[in-house]
């Protein structure tokens, strides 16, 4: 394997990725995904490692691409059409993150519920003390029937700990998972409207884009529950603040938003609401294995002439050596 491929490192990312790379590889860093950073000296870059956006500009900067390794397991922020049309290998960081991923959403999912970041609050600003015992929670997770909208690796892993606390679980995806006892539900809707509790683990897609509209809130009702741990395109906001508003549903804890690192005003102002800064994965330990597979990725490609985990748009292998 050659020590002069050039991996460009547009944005920021885990220091490790660019630990690993360096190793094996001369590491180009620039600002941002513009593609007017790519100067001559980098255009030869054969791989770009990246935790943020790929636009096909950036891919047409770069004559000589052959991998993008995306920094998780949700790669919206990559034109993965126009890489498959560039035949342009695409990867990404599966399983290594998904039981982090469904501790985190079980745990917000609580802390909504269970408003345990106010109590904490309550505690730490003196109010025990002063003005006696928290309220108490008017929600709880006694009881409920959780929806899950999506129910592939990470959402099997929130289901299997969901069975653990005693609730009812359904879920909705297009094709219904075989052996498995969850009621499937071939509608959204269908979904929201036969549980109280619905949680949001499929990709960022045109197909789940604002897919939980005002429409899928109403069916979720007025004990309803909203957790999202996917992405934050697949939730109508607008729709969201004015459910949670109007006590169309009774609350809702997000991790991820529509325009991060923005989160909408009216969304802080809200006290029945948890909110979360897109940390589901954000361990030392989890973040550390998926830069593993980030630089893993970009070596196996050079090294054997495939990717560890591509995507699925792009199941190529090397061409040259
Ligand atoms: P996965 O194994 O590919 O599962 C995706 C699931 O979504 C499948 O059950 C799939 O079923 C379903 N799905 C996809 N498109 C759908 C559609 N249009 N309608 C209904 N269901 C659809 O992915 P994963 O590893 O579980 O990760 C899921 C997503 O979680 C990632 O893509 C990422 O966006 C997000 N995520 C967020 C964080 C965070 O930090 N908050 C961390 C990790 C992942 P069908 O194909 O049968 O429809
Ligand atoms: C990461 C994620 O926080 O894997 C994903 O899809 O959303 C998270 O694990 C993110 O990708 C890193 O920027």
């Amino acid at each position: 394997m050659s020590a002069r491929i050039r991996v460009l490192v547009p944005g920021k990312i885990n220091p490790r990725v660019v630990d690993r790379l360096a190793e094996r590889f001369e590491v180009i860093r620039i600002d941002s995904a513009d593609p007017a950073l790519v100067t001559a000296e980098i255009q030869d870059a054969k791989a770009v490692a990246v935790s943020g956006r790929v636009p096909a500009a950036l891919m047409d900067a770069l004559p000589g691409l052959e991998i993008i390794a995306n920094f998780g397991v949700g790669y919206d922020g990559v034109d993965v059409g126009h890489a498959a049309e560039r035949g342009i290998t695409v990867s990404n960081t599966p399983d290594v993150l998904t039981e982090e991923v469904a501790d985190t959403a079980v745990g917000l999912l609580l802390n909504t519920l269970r408003q345990l970041p106010q109590a904490e609050q309550w505690l730490r600003q003196g109010r025990w003390a002063k003005d006696g015992a928290f309220p108490l929670s008017p929600l709880s997770l006694r009881g409920r029937t959780v929806g899950l909208y999506g129910l592939g690796r990470i959402g099997l892993a929130i289901a299997r700990r969901l069975e653990a606390f005693g609730v009812s679980i359904a879920y909705h995806t297009r094709s219904p998972r075989e052996g498995l006892s969850y009621a499937y539900h071939p509608t959204l809707v269908g979904l929201a409207a036969a549980v109280d509790t619905l949680v949001v683990i499929v990709p960022g897609t045109e197909a789940t884009k604002r897919a939980v509209n005002a429409e899928v809130l109403s069916a979720l009702g007025s004990n309803g529950v909203l957790v999202n741990v996917g992405r934050g395109s697949t939730v109508d906001e607008a729709a969201l603040i004015a459910a949670l508003q109007a006590g169309v549903i009774a609350g809702a804890g997000l991790d991820v938003f529509e325009n991060e690192p923005q989160v909408p005003d009216a969304l802080m102002a809200l006290p029945n609401v948890s909110l979360l800064p897109h940390v589901a994965s954000a361990s030392v330990v989890t973040r550390n294995a998926m830069a593993d597979l980030v630089a893993g990725n970009i070596e196996a490609w050079f090294e054997t002439g495939r990717a560890l985990t591509p995507v699925p748009e792009t199941p190529f292998t090397r061409r040259s050596a």
